[in-house]
């Protein structure tokens, strides 16, 4: 959307939800024509070419670097209920895992979808929902896997630190040393501490498979409930931190798990977040061997809204944090 193109008011449909307390806004009416082709294809020409309306929708006034997007697509296979394309704050996003369950039962909310099984096509493959009709989603994920284990990272007045490279629908450095409390009390340092290690990550030109950036940061501790197995804090691309477990994340954290022997595929893994908001996850493996795992949660509505965007606005397509 380009800002010297508009010059009328425009109207755009979103319905809010959270999951697990991290937001996802899907724009179901009155966003760009992306055209056909794969979620991957639309995914690109959404980022090159309409930039402000990603901005006007997810940024302040509007939104907060908190904000995940989606836009709602005709899927390119018709065996899917829907495409979908994920954004944030400062760009598009691969897979996103609460954004999945919030887009499932925002779904549901229009009708558009009764409790079952719904297959939802993303950027970067087929993911599986199952839905109870209400709030409870079970997203079976695209395959994840460990890529390196425990590389070291030197962060400047830090020290080393080690961390599995895993992607599990993004790419995650997966921490254990850091020795932080993940506590919300400590989030200020969390958010400073896993940037660092982002910057660190880039300076060392430490990437995923293809030279994929990791722009997720994942530190993990003991958890609050005695009912969950861990406690993670997740840094996202745009500088904030996941109120969720992190849908990805928690992916990539059960490829690590499994690789090391330590979680059986019939078990259930309690993932606590930083704010105290739990998924359950578990896996299968595929008939390639490869880890597919399953992200249990639950998403509210929040808003069914109209977003108005008015050209004379100064703010119109958002205060940019890029
Ligand atoms: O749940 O996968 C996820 C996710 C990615 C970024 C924010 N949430």
């Amino acid at each position: 959307m380009n800002p010297e193109k508009h010059t009328r008011l425009s109207f755009v449909e979103v319905i809010d939800t959270h999951t697990a307390g991290e937001p996802t806004r899907v724009v179901i009416a009155g966003g760009p024509d992306l055209g056909t082709g794969s979620m991957a294809e639309r995914r690109q020409r959404f980022r090159n070419e309409f930039d402000e309306f990603r901005s006007a929708i997810v940024n302040e006034p509007r939104g907060s670097d908190v904000w995940v997007g989606a836009i709602l697509c005709e899927p390119a296979d018709a065996r899917c209920a829907a495409g979908v394309i994920f954004f944030n704050n400062v760009g598009v996003l691969n897979m996103c895992g609460h954004g999945t369950i919030g887009l499932v039962v925002a779904l549901g909310r229009l009708r558009r979808i009764t409790a079952g099984t719904h297959s939802i096509e993303t950027s970067v493959g087929v993911v599986t929902c199952h839905y109870d009709g209400r709030n409870q989603v079970t997203v079976e994920n695209v395959p994840a896997y460990r890529h390196a284990r425990q590389v070291a990272v030197d962060v400047p007045g830090v020290g080393t630190l080690h961390g599995d490279i895993a992607w599990g629908g993004n790419w995650f450095y997966l921490c254990d040393d850091h020795g932080q409390t993940l506590d919300a009390d400590n989030i200020p340092q969390l958010l400073t501490l896993t940037e660092q290690i982002r910057r660190s990550l880039q300076r060392e030109g430490i990437t995923g498979a293809d030279g994929g950036e990791i722009d997720h940061i994942e530190l993990f501790g003991p958890p609050q409930s005695p009912e969950c197995d861990s406690r993670n804090f997740v840094l996202c691309p745009g500088g904030a931190y996941d109120r969720s477990p992190c849908g990805t994340g928690t992916s990539a954290k059960v490829a690590c798990l499994a690789d090391d022997g330590k979680l059986p595929a019939d078990r259930t893994w309690r993932q606590e977040s930083i704010i105290g908001s739990v998924f359950e996850a578990s896996y299968r493996r595929s008939d390639e061997n490869h880890i597919v795992p399953t992200i249990t949660g639950e998403a509210f509505v929040n808003a069914e809204s109209k977003l108005v965007l008015d050209p004379q606005d100064p703010f119109c397509f958002g205060i940019r944090s890029d």
